[in-house]
């Protein structure tokens, strides 16, 4: 920003913040996880935790006590167990990814979740970026946030609605206990995962994710899609490092240590895990499977396609069905996205199929993908023909896009990274505003706006919005960015700035799998990313949600990419009515 704008920096780092950095080990170096064989682990199935009870076959609403334990953890065959942090009903039955809740449309499921956590933390974090810190640092703060989720502001996991073991430290904004999940929305995938104010990063690498489906059958039933749990999967995939002690290894040095001691821009692990463990394999029968891929890396972009060429079919996005099928030998997948797809291994010419991934980091401009982290699992092929009566319907489940003419409002949200002087990041604000500054995105219940993303970072950020459901309209590349860049920085204002005249270059088209209503959306840099922002159900025509969206704590939206968000690439979001 220019200098009439400058930002303050967080506190400076004393003495005492070296002290906090919690529990950590000084620099040891990751291990080379390449040396780790590929493909000896089976692929685990977590556990699953129904968000519903049937009584006398009826589905009635169900309370869960989900908990979270420091517990040890093989990633896999030849690493010696890893302390982590993991969701669970009991300290024996907790995962890494948790257990995955599945809920049926229209079906209440209350979840309180507890920690059990112990004070100290396994990884580094960094207290000079805006962090809960409980009373005498008794304690890990812990929210969860079931992403996708369209749900009441008490119970969205809010990042400062935190708490520590047996509620004994609360945040500002923590208001109950039992959080309540309605599930009166469109079927689709949801994950939960930790939110906590600057720990998000830690929290999630730490092991705080799970799975969360909501299932609408009468919907649902008649699209014929693979839906037997052994054709219907759920795949959580990150990234991680090891040390040769198997303890997942952080850098605990930041970039610009005298301003940050620990917080680097993205974190990147070479090992990739699939429900818990590292490139791991499934024996698959030759016919359709359904597939619900999780992107749950802190920063690792995915770009998804098989070694023998099987292609793959898109069914769903990261929130709702698409309207029809959408048929490609490759995905790309952001932080936090969820792809929904069918592959069909009846076609495979071989026995086995690798799932790769060849996406660049930091995506698009980063370092091309290793040994290690080019791959992703393993399928192996049975030979014999089995029959399948399961198919990909030539059309899904339409839910009509808004038109731009009916939008209530416009606005303008501007993403900036800020750099030290050696040219190092040091922050990322949206529209050049501290979280903490006021609320400035007050969107009306029932309406829909336009939403002008406009990117002057050299990443590509992707934007989740608690609440709202956005809808690309279009992405335009930025002509004469550097003035207008030097005009943002100066007057942090994109119609002071002449937007219109420079979001005037070539025109992208967002891909066809994700075109329909979404929960985030890889915004590209040096564009202005127009969308749709839906503040309603999308199933229905009611404007009006189940909840009072206008209470306290509020919402908020943010980049997902976790080390961004945590250093605070975050804006509160209030609703109004
Ligand atoms: C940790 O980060 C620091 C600062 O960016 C860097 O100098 C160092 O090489 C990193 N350590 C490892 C093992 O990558
Ligand atoms: C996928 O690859 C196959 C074989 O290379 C090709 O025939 C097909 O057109 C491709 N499909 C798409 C959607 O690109
Ligand atoms: C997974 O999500 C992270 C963070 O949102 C993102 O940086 C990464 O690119 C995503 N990877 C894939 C494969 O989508
Ligand atoms: C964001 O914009 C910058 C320039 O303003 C560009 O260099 C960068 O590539 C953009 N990021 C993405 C993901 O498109
Ligand atoms: C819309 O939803 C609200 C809240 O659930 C409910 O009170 C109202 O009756 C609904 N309106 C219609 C027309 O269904
Ligand atoms: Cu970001």
């Amino acid at each position: 920003m220019g200098d009439g704008r400058r930002l303050p920096f967080p506190l400076p780092c004393l003495l005492l913040c070296v002290s906090l950095i919690a529990g950590v080990r000084t620099e040891e170096a990751p291990m080379d996880t390449s040396r780790l064989s590929k493909f000896v682990d089976h692929l685990p199935d977590m556990p699953k935790l129904h968000g519903y009870e049937l009584v006398d076959g009826v589905p009635k609403p169900r309370s869960l006590v989900i908990g979270m334990y420091s517990i040890l953890w093989k990633f896999h065959r030849d690493l010696p167990p890893t302390r982590v942090f993991a969701y669970g009903r009991s300290k024996s039955k907790a995962t890494v990814p948790g257990p995955t809740i599945e809920s049926l449309h229209r079906v209440d499921t209350f979840v309180t979740w507890r920690n059990h956590l112990p004070s100290k933390h396994i990884l580094p974090w960094d207290p000079t970026i805006p962090t809960a810190i409980p009373p005498r640092m008794k304690g890990i703060p812990t929210v969860v946030h079931l992403h996708g989720g369209i749900l009441e502001p008490q119970s969205d996991g809010h990042a400062d609605s935190w708490f520590t073991a047996r509620f004994q430290s609360r945040g500002p904004t923590w208001t109950k206990k039992k959080y309540h999940y309605p599930n009166n929305q469109q079927p689709g995938n949801l994950w939960y995962h930790d939110h906590a104010m600057g720990l998000t990063r830690v929290n999630l690498l730490a092991g705080l994710v799970g799975a969360y489906v909501i299932r609408h059958p009468e919907v649902e039933s008649s699209l014929g899609l693979p839906s037997a749990p052994e054709f219907d999967r759920t795949l959580v995939v990150f990234d991680r490092s090891f040390r040769a002690d198997g303890s997942i290894y952080m850098n605990s040095t930041g970039n610009n240590p005298s301003i940050h001691p620990q917080w680097q821009p993205e974190y990147f692990g070479d090992a990739i895990i699939v429900n818990g463990k590292a490139w791991p394999y499934l024996v698959v029968q030759r016919r359709k499977y359904r597939f619900r891929i999780i992107n749950a890396s802190n920063a690792r972009f995915f770009k998804f396609f098989f070694t023998n060429g099987l292609g793959f079919v898109h069914v769903g996005s990261d929130s709702a069905y698409l309207r029809s099928p959408v048929y490609v030998n490759e995905t790309l997948l952001a932080p936090s996205e969820i792809a929904d797809i069918v592959v069909d291994f009846s076609g495979s010419k071989s026995d086995e199929a690798i799932l790769a991934n060849g996406a660049a980091y930091p995506y698009p401009s980063g370092d091309p993908v290793n040994e290690a982290n080019s791959k992703v699992m393993k399928f192996i092929i049975r030979e014999e023909r089995v029959v399948d009566s399961s198919r990909v319907p030539g059309k899904l489940i339409e839910y009509p896009l808004a038109d731009v003419s009916q939008a209530t409002r416009t606005r303008y949200i501007t993403m900036y990274e800020y750099t030290s002087p050696t040219d190092e990041p040091t922050h990322l604000y949206i529209n050049g505003r501290a979280y903490e500054e006021r609320v400035t995105e007050t969107p009306r219940e029932g309406t829909t706006e336009v939403w002008e993303v406009i990117n002057l970072t050299e990443d590509n950020h992707p934007l989740h919005i608690h609440l709202g459901l956005l809808a690309v309209v279009k992405q335009t590349e930025i002509v004469g960015l550097e003035e207008f860049k030097a005009c943002m920085e100066r007057r942090n204002n994109a119609r002071v700035c002449h937007v219109e005249r420079h979001a005037s270059g070539r025109r992208s088209e967002a891909e066809e799998h994700e075109r329909g209503w979404k929960n985030v959306y890889k915004v590209m840099p040096g564009h202005v990313t127009t969308m749709l922002v839906r503040f309603s159900y999308i199933h229905s025509a009611n404007s009006s949600y189940s909840f009072d969206p206008t209470a306290e704590p509020g919402y908020v939206y943010h980049c997902h990419i976790l080390d961004h968000e945590d250093n605070v690439m975050m804006r509160p979001l209030k609703i109004i009515r």
